[in-house]
């Protein structure tokens, strides 16, 4: 039938939400309202980063355009979309953004109740030669109390009410978990919206692939190291793991969510918290795979059980499919 070549009943991302949101009439509107800001930045990000490879035609960031005006970079641009996008929400109170070293407090004119850690364009090392890039965010409820504080952010992972991250790759996909599971939908460019591709995503309890960049190898402490050697050498008489690596967060994220396997930035020698940030990369990313059936661990405990001294802090993480990290934490405890 040509009539099947089509899908008639569209889930989109906001029907899709004001439904799990119907559990809290309280906050419903609310809810949906902010997230329709955060699904706008990216829909933003995403049509900036299809004319990236453009930048010859149309300027390239840094240089002047024909108007004099200095060219953003597309990190920065990111950014100032995002906060704005938040600020005028209306529902926001407090925003962390990799981009800045303060905080924003939202003024009281404009203020809701929800804090949003996010982390605009990660993976910028990727952007110039075209490689998948994302953004990621994590959203907390305002503690109790009139005026908000530092602390409505510095709380450990597990009390974010959402998380998620965009990845603007061969196509754009925006995966989210509002604490029931977690969904995939796809930007359906001609319509400007994002449709529900992957309902309820579930990791692998055990994969194939562990993600790492090999190259800190020297400097690991020996539980990773021992734990990369099982999977290039496995004693057990099991297939070795295969080696993936972006170098792009979200792209290492979203591939070890769907095929299953681990994603490490562990500790090393010279980075004796890793590299990644907690509030908006280790966070949000724990969340969903917590929330996909997998599990997050930092080398000594459960990552959403952190609790952040400041805001822009790291932690080493291991993530991924249930029996990977497991074995990553049985080495660790063997350790100790
Ligand atoms: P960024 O915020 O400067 O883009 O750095 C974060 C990125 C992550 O996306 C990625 O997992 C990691 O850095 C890769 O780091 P490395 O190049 O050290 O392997
Ligand atoms: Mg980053």
């Amino acid at each position: 039938h040509a009539a099947d070549a089509y899908r008639t009943d569209l889930m989109t991302i906001t029907r899709f939400v004001l439904n799990e949101q119907s559990k809290h009439p309280e906050s419903r509107g609310d809810f949906t309202i902010l997230l329709s800001h955060i699904v706008l930045g990216c829909k933003f990000v995403c049509s900036a980063v299809n004319k990236a490879g453009l930048a010859k035609l149309i300027g390239l960031a840094g240089e002047t355009n024909v108007q004099g005006e200095e060219q953003k970079k597309l990190d920065v641009l990111s950014n100032d979309v995002f906060v704005k996008a938040l600020i005028s929400s209306g529902r926001t109170c407090i925003l962390v953004s990799e981009e800045d070293e303060e905080a924003t407090f939202v003024v009281a004119s404009k203020r809701g109740r929800y804090c949003v850690v996010f982390d605009p364009l990660d993976g910028s090392s990727n952007i110039d030669c075209g490689v998948s890039i994302g953004t990621i965010f994590g959203i907390y409820m305002m503690k109790d109390g009139d005026e908000p504080t530092l602390n409505d952010v510095l709380q450990p992972g597990k009390n974010m009410l959402a998380a998620g991250y965009c990845m603007y790759g061969s196509s754009c996909t925006f995966v989210l978990s509002t604490g029931a599971g977690v969904n995939g939908f796809t930007l359906d460019p001609s319509l400007g919206e994002f449709i529900l591709t992957h309902p309820d995503i579930k990791i692998p309890k055990k994969g194939k692939i562990y993600s790492v960049n090999e190259g800190n190898a020297k400097n690991w402490d020996a539980p990773t190291a021992k734990y990369v050697e099982k999977c290039k050498f496995p004693k057990d008489g099991s297939s070795s793991k295969s080696l993936r690596y972006i170098g792009s967060m979200v792209a290492d994220v979203h591939r070890t969510l769907l095929y299953g396997g681990i994603f490490l930035y562990p500790a090393d020698k010279k980075s004796p918290n890793g590299k990644l940030r907690v509030l908006y990369e280790v966070f949000p990313m724990s969340f969903l795979m917590e929330q996909a059936g997998g599990q997050a661990f930092t080398g000594k405990q459960r990552a959403l059980d952190l609790v952040p001294k400041n805001i822009h802090e790291r932690s080493p993480i291991f993530l991924g499919s249930y029996d990977d990290v497991e074995e990553v934490k049985a080495l660790y405890a063997a350790e100790e």
